[in-house]
């Protein structure tokens, strides 16, 4: 009895010695002699690779989205492309061609300066309704602004002077988004008409008008003032300035936001404060008060005038 139970202590303590030596060489059976897998371990394998399987598929999945997302921005944009060049060819780019085209189509007709509404569509902006003044020699103005009666109401918003407002047949504002994609896609110059309520009329002119973008803030560039311009040189102190609406002051007077200050509510090109308010409140006198339609050094700038009249022309 005791002989037999040498015996299979030996055996025993051989077979140990065996699994220890295996355990030693060969890591895997390591694991599975010394932790043996339970249910519990089993299941987690399992979930481990199926959540394995389910990121492996949603990857391929965003794979195939992007793709499919990048196709239909491809697509998008050469319809894009394609609707530009049908409308481009339906409408006229700016004032000066609509006037081109009058005159190659009835020379003789154009020998006097006439004024009309007519859609636009610059390279890359929608259609858009403009006053055109077309004179002599094929050449086509576009109207920016025009005052000339007080019907419009000019205290907007800054979005609102982004988009334009206004009746292109009497007093409106074209938009700084349209003002800048007209005058970056080509360079411009800029008239200026005005008129006093005593019948007396004067002009400016300036070779460089350009508006910069929104993220410029529709920063002003208006420089050569030509030196016979009857009016004087009043948009000098205008020159750099950004955009500013009573909800959005970027001028340069350190206390407060010039639209507010001066009671019209009106955007414009501010610095501290003006010389020059295009925007200003309409008074159907000229008065003596800050804040109306003013072209100093043509008239006091606190003399309302009675119709102002903003237009420019490429090159
Ligand atoms: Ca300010």
């Amino acid at each position: 009895m005791l002989r037999a139970a040498v015996t299979v202590l030996g055996v025993m303590m051989v077979c140990m010695a065996q699994v220890n030596h295996a355990a030693r060489t060969n890591p895997a059976i390591s694991r599975a002699a010394t932790i043996p897998q339970t249910a519990a371990d089993a299941q987690q394998n399992t979930i481990e690779n199926t959540l394995d399987t389910i990121l492996r598929t949603m990857r391929n999945d965003h794979r195939k989205l992007e793709s499919s997302v990048q196709e239909v921005k491809q697509e998008l944009s050469e319809l894009r492309e394609e609707t530009d060049l049908i409308l481009g060819k339906m409408y006229k780019p700016s004032c000066q061609e609509v006037a081109e085209d009058l005159h190659s189509n009835a020379p003789g007709s154009t020998n006097e300066a006439t004024v009309g509404v007519y859609t636009i569509k610059p390279p890359k902006y929608k259609p858009t309704l403009v006053r055109c003044e077309l004179s002599r020699g094929a050449v086509g103005w576009t109207v920016i602004l025009s005052r000339s009666n007080g019907r419009e109401r000019f205290n907007r918003t800054y979005r609102e002077y982004q988009d334009g407002f206004g009746d292109p047949s009497e007093e409106y504002w074209i938009g700084n988004d349209l003002l800048h994609r007209l005058t970056t896609w080509r360079p411009h110059q800029l008239r200026v008409a005005l008129e006093d309520f005593n019948g007396q009329k004067a002009w400016a002119q300036y070779k460089v008008f350009r508006v910069g973008g929104p993220e410029e803030n529709y920063k002003l560039t208006v420089d050569q003032f030509e030196a016979d311009s009857n009016a004087g040189d009043g948009l000098k102190i205008h020159n750099g300035m950004k955009f500013s609406t009573y909800d959005k002051d970027d001028d340069t007077n350190k206390d407060g936001n010039c639209s507010q200050l001066l009671g019209g509510y009106g955007g414009w090109w501010y610095s501290n404060c003006y010389h020059v308010l295009p925007t200003g409140r309409y008074r159907s006198v000229g008065g003596n008060e800050y804040g109306g339609v003013a072209w100093h050094p043509w008239r006091d700038v606190k003399h309302s005038i009675k119709a102002m009249t903003l237009l420019i022309r490429a090159h």
